[in-house]
């Protein structure tokens, strides 16, 4: 009976540490949603978030954009990121095509290793559709 009741207890716990996610609170394990607009950009541009937070990208325009990460922008011991699951930015750039992400669709990373990860959109770096994501 006590046991349930902690239980019980628990997922409130969770479902309040989710909402407060969205309001911008800081709790492991929670996720950030970041929009691709249709002004080229990502929004909000710069994120802050704690470890263990999965960030979302949700395509919320109507063309394609990548979710790229630079490699010499994110800290040296994390892990390479890039809609499309590529392992290198180098493979991202040369398939453009396999990293786009559609319209009304999204993609998710989450991020383990503290520090500043940069990213960008492939088709529109020249616009500066650019990103950053800060962990710590
Ligand atoms: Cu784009």
């Amino acid at each position: 009976m006590y046991r349930r009741r902690v239980l019980r207890l628990g997922g409130a716990a969770l479902a309040l540490s989710a909402t407060a996610g969205c309001l911008g609170g800081g709790v492991s394990g929670d996720s950030k949603h970041v929009s691709m607009a249709e002004d080229f950009a990502f929004s909000p541009e710069r994120v802050r978030i704690v470890p263990e937070t999965t960030v979302r990208w949700v395509n919320d325009s109507d063309v394609g954009h990548t979710v790229t990460a630079y490699e010499a922008g994110i800290p040296e011991r994390a892990a390479y990121f890039a809609s499309g699951g590529f392992e290198a930015e180098r493979a991202a750039r040369n398939d453009v095509q396999g990293g786009l992400i559609a319209a009304g669709e999204s993609y998710e990373h989450t991020f383990d290793t503290p520090g500043t990860y940069e990213y960008l959109c492939v088709p529109h770096e020249s616009s500066g559709m650019t990103g950053t994501v800060v962990v710590g």
